[in-house]
């Protein structure tokens, strides 16, 4: 049985869906990882830690990423970061959920600007800002490390299930708008590609900051592999 049909019904439908609209919009082939991180299995405090790690690449994309993690049979994780090729002025579209039995802790997800600015492209501004405004019981307050994240960056702990679907809708509202917008993005200048690859880099230094997934990982595999993992798969630069 696949990984997924054992996480916590968000996950499995978050991550079903972020793969079919993946689909829908954009052509997609492999992206090579390096064949020892494609299945990863470690113990954590005598549980196991079960990694599954999907990756492609499609244009305007350098890579897309979707990471669904098991520790035991109690804590369930999807990761995923949309990685833009530097040439195109969009920002990265990253999103966290982590829970499990007794439901999700942290639900996540942003389009994250990346130019010295701060500011996300205007379209993407003006559409975002446009979205009907939602009630969440539980709003989340970001880490520091966190100051990466847009005004538009949802951060809660759903406590319904009615909440849990209103965060698939708006993050697929998000993904979705995303993926059109990448497909007719214009490739920038190579001055301006430098600033957007500065600010991609910067993003994941600030993700590299994250102490929960980093502890996780150590606990696992050590020190030395889940740097190596943060700073290659979840979090890498060309
Ligand atoms: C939080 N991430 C967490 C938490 C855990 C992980 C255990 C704490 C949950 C909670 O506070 O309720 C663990 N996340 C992982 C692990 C992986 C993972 C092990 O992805 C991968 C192997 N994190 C991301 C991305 C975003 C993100 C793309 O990977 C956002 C776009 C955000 N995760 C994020 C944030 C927190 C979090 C903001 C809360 C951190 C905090 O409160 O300090």
């Amino acid at each position: 049985m696949s990984l997924r049909q054992q996480q916590h019904p968000l996950i499995r439908e978050w991550a079903n869906r972020i793969e079919a609209i993946w689909t829908e919009y954009l052509d997609l082939a492999d992206y090579p990882l390096p064949s020892e991180f494609g299945h990863v299995e470690g113990r954590l405090e005598g549980e196991s830690l079960v990694i599954e790690n999907s990756c492609y690449q499609a244009p305007p994309f350098r890579k897309l990423h979707l990471e669904l993690a098991q520790v035991g049979t109690g804590l369930d994780i999807l990761h995923c970061v949309m990685f833009p090729d530097p040439k195109y002025d969009l920002p990265m579209f990253g999103t966290d959920l982590v829970g499990g039995k007794r439901g999700i802790s942290a639900a996540i997800a942003d389009l994250s600007p990346v130019t010295a600015d701060g500011q996300l492209p205007t379209e993407y501004h003006e559409h975002l800002s446009h979205l009907p405004s939602l009630e969440f019981s539980e709003r989340r307050q970001l880490p520091e490390w966190g100051n990466i994240f847009s005004e538009f960056c949802l951060f809660i702990r759903p406590n319904t299930s009615q909440e849990e679907a209103q965060f698939l809708e708006r993050v697929s509202a998000y993904l979705r708008w995303h993926c059109q917008q990448a497909a007719k993005a214009q490739s920038v200048s190579n001055s301006a590609a430098d600033l957007i690859l500065a600010g991609q880099r910067h993003y994941c230094q600030q993700q590299q900051q994250n102490d929960k997934t980093r502890r996780i990982l150590e606990k696992a595999f050590g020190k030395e592999w889940a740097d190596r993992y943060m700073t290659t798969v979840l979090f890498d630069c060309p």
